[in-house]
C-alpha cells in the first residue's frame, strides 16, 4: 500500500484505534499507518475500510502492519496499545501492565519515527503520557495526551442534553488528572452566551459534573466488555486534525507542565494550542478558589501515579 506523507501512525488497532483511523479517512486527514501485535488483525482492519473508500469517497489510504518499521517517518503517532478498563477496575490497577506496553511502544516509536509528534490514549492517561516523555526523550511540545478532549465533550453533551440546546453551542472547561479528580470548570463553562452557573441550579450542575467524572466508568458498566470508544475517537481526531492543519486550536491537552497553575513537572490536563509543532502554547486561565483546590488535589493523585511508576520501576 502506497501510504503518502504526511501520514499518522497508529499503535494498537483496537476499538479506539480502528475508529481513530476510520474518522482520520473519513474525514480525509491524513493516511494512517495501524499497527498491532496481534498478526494479521490490523492488516483486516485496513482493508476493510480501503473497501469502504469507494462508498465513502474519500481517497486516503490505510495500511495494516505488525512491523514497526512500516511507522518511519509518521508525522504523528497515536498510542491506544494496552489494556482497556473492565467493571469495577479503576485506571489506576491497569497501571502495571500498560506501562510495559507504553515502554515498548515507545523504544520503537524512539526508534522509527524520532521526529513524531505523540498523542498518548492508553490510561491510567497522566502517568503514562509521562512515561512516553521518560522512555521517548522527545522534547516536551511534541508528547502529550488525549482525556480533556473528550471528557469536556461529555460535559458538553450533559449541560446541553439538560438545557435542550445543540451540544455544538455549549462550551465546557475540564482541567487536571484524568481520573475521578478531574476537575469540571462550571464558572468557565458557557451555553450560548451565559455562563452555565446562570442556566442550571448548583445541585444539578454538580450532578453533571459527577458524570463527566465517571463518564467512563458509565459507558464501561453499560458495555460489560471494553470502554467507550466513539468519542475517544472524535477527541483524538479533533486533535490529529489541529495538528496536521496547523490550526493552533486551543483544546484542553494533557501536557507537562513548567510553572503553569503553580504545578512543575507533571502531566496534567490544561488548555493549551495545538499546530504543526505539537503543543504551541499553554494557557493559564483564572479558577474559582474551589477549583483551585479541586486542582490541586488532582494533581496530588497523578503525583502519586507517578512516583508509583517510580517506586516499581516501571
Ligand atoms: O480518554 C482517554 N484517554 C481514553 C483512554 C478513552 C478511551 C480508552 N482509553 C484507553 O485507551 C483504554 O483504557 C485503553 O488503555 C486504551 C485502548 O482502549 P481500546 O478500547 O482501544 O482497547 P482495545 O480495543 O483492547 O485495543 C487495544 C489494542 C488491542 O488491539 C491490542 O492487541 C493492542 O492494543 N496491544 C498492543 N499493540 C501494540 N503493542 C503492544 N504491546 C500491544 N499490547 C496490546
Amino acid at each position: 500500500m502506497n501510504i503518502r506523507k504526511p501520514f499518522t501512525a497508529i499503535i494498537g488497532a483496537g476499538q479506539v484505534g480502528a475508529t481513530t483511523a476510520q474518522r482520520i479517512l473519513e474525514k480525509g486527514l491524513s493516511d494512517v499507518v495501524l499497527f498491532d501485535v496481534v498478526p494479521g488483525m490490523p492488516q483486516g482492519k485496513a482493508l476493510d475500510l480501503m473497501e469502504a473508500a469507494p462508498i465513502e469517497g474519500h481517497d486516503r489510504h490505510i495500511a495494516g502492519t505488525n512491523d514497526y518499521k512500516d511507522i518511519a517517518g509518521a508525522e504523528i503517532v497515536v498510542i491506544t496499545a494496552g489494556l482497556p478498563r473492565k467493571p469495577g477496575m479503576t485506571r489506576e490497577d491497569l497501571l502495571r501492565v500498560n506501562a510495559k506496553i507504553i515502554r515498548e511502544v515507545c523504544d520503537n516509536v524512539k526508534l522509527r519515527a524520532p521526529e513524531s509528534k505523540l498523542i498518548v490514549v492508553t490510561n491510567p492517561l497522566d502517568i503514562m503520557t509521562h512515561l512516553a516523555f521518560k522512555v521517548t526523550g522527545f522534547p516536551e511540545r511534541r508528547v502529550f495526551g488525549m482525556a480533556g478532549v473528550l471528557d469536556t465533550a461529555r460535559m458538553r453533551f450533559f449541560i446541553a442534553d439538560k438545557l435542550d440546546m445543540v451540544s455544538r453551542d455549549v462550551d465546557a472547561v475540564v482541567l487536571g488528572g484524568h481520573g475521578d479528580l478531574m476537575v469540571p470548570v462550571s464558572s468557565r463553562s458557557r451555553a450560548g452566551e451565559k455562563i452555565v452557573r446562570e442556566l442550571i441550579p448548583e445541585v444539578e450542575l454538580s450532578g453533571i459534573e459527577q458524570r463527566t467524572r465517571d463518564g467512563g466508568a458509565e459507558i464501561v458498566a453499560l458495555l460489560k466488555t471494553g470502554s467507550a470508544f466513539y468519542a475517544p475517537a472524535s477527541s483524538v481526531c479533533e486533535m490529529v486534525k489541529a495538528i496536521l492543519k496547523n490550526e493552533k486550536k486551543i483544546l484542553p491537552v494533557c501536557a507537562r507542565l513548567n510553572g503553569e497553575f503553580g504545578l512543575r513537572d507533571i502531566y496534567f490536563g490544561v488548555p493549551a494550542q495545538l499546530g504543526k509543532n505539537g503543543i504551541e502554547k499553554i494557557f493559564e486561565i483564572p479558577l474559582a478558589d474551589d477549583e483551585k483546590k479541586a486542582l490541586l488535589l488532582s494533581a496530588d493523585k497523578v503525583r502519586q501515579g507517578i512516583q508509583e511508576v517510580d517506586r516499581l520501576g516501571l
